[in-house]
């Protein structure tokens, strides 16, 4: 594994793009997402936002478009046929990840559906606040990997408690590196050529209890060999990792787990007064009567 160093990376056309993949119940955070994203995008490159709408209300696609200010140009896609389909995708079996549904497999398929032309681009969950600009992400070396993403935290191995439980027969070291898959800078050929969607899907259907769904298949399939950028990049949330998040820069906020700050009230309440703040910049923003 390469720590590479930000920056190296340049792009041949004059875009920046950024992918997501949501259905209805992500339709606000990722208005907060993209909001926070355009606010601090700094960047020369236009910027572009892609949507893998997984079942979002014509409703909801209008609120999020009006919830962005330009120049960023938005666009939603669809899975184009049943050769793509979720279905039939196992279902995270641990209590932790229950929230997730199979819709967090979406992510797999948008480097197929962006354009022939596309050489890179940057996958964000919805559930995080970008609160820094990208273009540096965006610039980011990945050597010859066809990925690059932040350690997890909670899992910093495949063979940590949660991570990869087959690394032995799948022949992984025990220290290869177990990635978050919340934010990742994707090579599009270099992942088209690897067949990383169709070895995950492999991966999925022949283990129907995997612990973080995509994020474990993702794992087993690349096996340690991508490109790692600091955890400022994807900074975890979580009230038990709320100490660490403090030694950080954040430059990304991740809301990792079940508990998310348009839902509870978190103990990370300085990250969630932010967030309130994007949100009350969109088309959902609470109604205050103070
Ligand atoms: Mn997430």
């Amino acid at each position: 594994m390469t720590q590479a160093p930000i920056g190296g990376w340049v792009a041949e056309n004059a875009r920046t793009c950024v992918g997501f993949a949501v259905d209805e119940a992500y339709a606000l955070p990722l208005a907060v997402a993209g909001r926070s994203l355009i606010e601090n995008y700094a960047g020369n490159e236009a910027l572009e936002i892609v949507i893998l709408d997984l079942g979002i209300s014509e409703l909801s696609r209008h609120r999020i478009a009006t919830s962005w200010p330009g120049p960023a140009k938005v666009s939603f896609l669809r899975l184009p046929s049943k050769n793509l389909s979720l279905d039939g995708l196992p279902l995270s079996s641990h209590e932790f990840v229950l929230h997730l549904n199979r819709n967090v497999y979406g992510r797999w398929f948008l480097p197929e559906l962006l354009p022939e032309e596309y050489r890179r681009m940057i996958y964000l969950d919805a559930d995080v606040l970008v609160v820094r600009d990208v273009s540096r992400l965006w610039h980011l070396g990945l050597g010859d990997h066809p990925f690059a993403a932040a350690q997890d935290k909670g899992i910093p191995y495949v063979s940590s408690q949660y991570g990869v439980p087959d690394y032995r027969e799948l022949r992984l070291s025990a220290r290869a590196k177990y990635f978050n898959a919340g934010v990742m800078v994707i090579d599009l050929d270099r992942w088209k050529a690897s067949r990383i969607r169709e070895r995950a899907l492999h991966y999925a259907r022949t283990h129907p209890f995997m612990r973080f769904a995509d994020q474990e298949a993702l794992n087993a399939v690349i096996g340690g060999r991508w490109t790692e950028f600091p955890m400022e990049w994807n900074c975890p949330v979580e009230d038990e990792l709320l100490d660490e998040q403090h030694a950080m820069d954040p430059r990304i906020i991740h809301f990792l787990g079940p508990r998310k700050p348009w839902l509870d009230e978190l103990s990370a309440a300085s990250c969630q007064a932010a967030y309130l703040d994007y949100l009350r910049r969109t088309q959902w923003a609470p109604d205050d009567h103070e």
